[in-house]
């Protein structure tokens, strides 16, 4: 086990994917830690050297989340979120599912998420104050959308369906791709945000119900409601839509 303090580094809650996903797997396992939130802003944009300057602090890659702890009175900075949960999981099994091929299905899932679906991530940036209508033209410009989207769709619906089937999973289920909260509906959080915030289409109503649990889930609506705090604006994730 860690001995603290250790100091999970982060950047504004409103837009920054990779710090909920960290932090979930941080919350959910209750890890001792205090959240060290860099914030940036119209003038401190992602990309810029403003940013990168601030971002410094986080770690070697330039990039959050970072988890600064010690270990045998060594200080470490862990950089990459799946190395991050997976230095939780460690202590905190529970992040994973229990049985060995949940388990691989789970990580295989979460590296699909970390390594997949560009073109739907880099046209739809995680926003969660925003809310608009579905843009078709838009989202027919980059056929990679609609692609990354049916992909993200068989995955809720494969995971959820095989939930369903299993005994051992149906006792445990509260909605989540492996039935309880694991270290995968943490990855998939962002993405839900995005779909819901632009109104993506998703016709799957077992998909659909996969998207409303994650959003709703207790630490999840934490996240969101320290995010409604900020006021910071930040153009490089605003989508601008074309006139239709
Ligand atoms: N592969 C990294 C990605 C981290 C990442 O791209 N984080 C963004 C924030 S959401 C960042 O720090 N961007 C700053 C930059 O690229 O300059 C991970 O898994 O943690």
């Amino acid at each position: 086990m860690a001995s603290s303090p250790s100091s999970l580094y982060i950047v504004n809650r409103n837009y920054s994917s990779w710090s909920l996903r960290a932090w979930l797997a941080v919350r959910f396992v209750n890890y001792p830690c205090e959240v060290n939130c860099l914030y940036l802003d119209q003038d401190h944009d992602f990309g810029t050297p403003q940013a990168k300057e601030i971002l410094k602090q986080a770690g070697p890659t330039g990039k959050v989340p970072t988890l600064h702890t010690y270990l045998d009175g060594e200080k470490i900075i862990i950089f990459e979120s799946l190395a991050i949960m997976e230095f939780l999981a460690e202590d905190y099994p529970q992040l994973w599912p229990s049985g060995k091929a949940d388990r691989a299905l789970a990580r295989a899932v979460s590296a699909e998420m970390a390594s997949s679906f560009g073109s739907l991530r880099g046209n739809y940036p995680m926003n969660l104050r925003a809310s608009y209508p579905f843009v078709k033209s838009y989202y027919e410009a980059t056929p990679g959308i609609a692609r990354d989207l049916a992909r993200i769709t068989s995955i809720f619906v494969t995971c959820r369906e095989r939930v369903q089937s299993r005994d051992d999973l149906k006792k445990i289920d509260e909605g989540f791709l492996f039935g309880a909260f694991t270290a995968a509906d943490a990855m998939y959080a962002p993405v839900c945000f995005r779909i819901k915030s632009m109104s993506l289409p998703i016709s799957d109503p077992v998909a659909n119900e996969y998207i409303e649990t994650l959003c709703n889930y207790g630490i999840v609506q934490e996240w969101v409601k320290e995010a409604a705090k900020e006021t910071q604006i930040l153009p490089s994730d605003e989508v601008q839509f074309p006139s239709e």
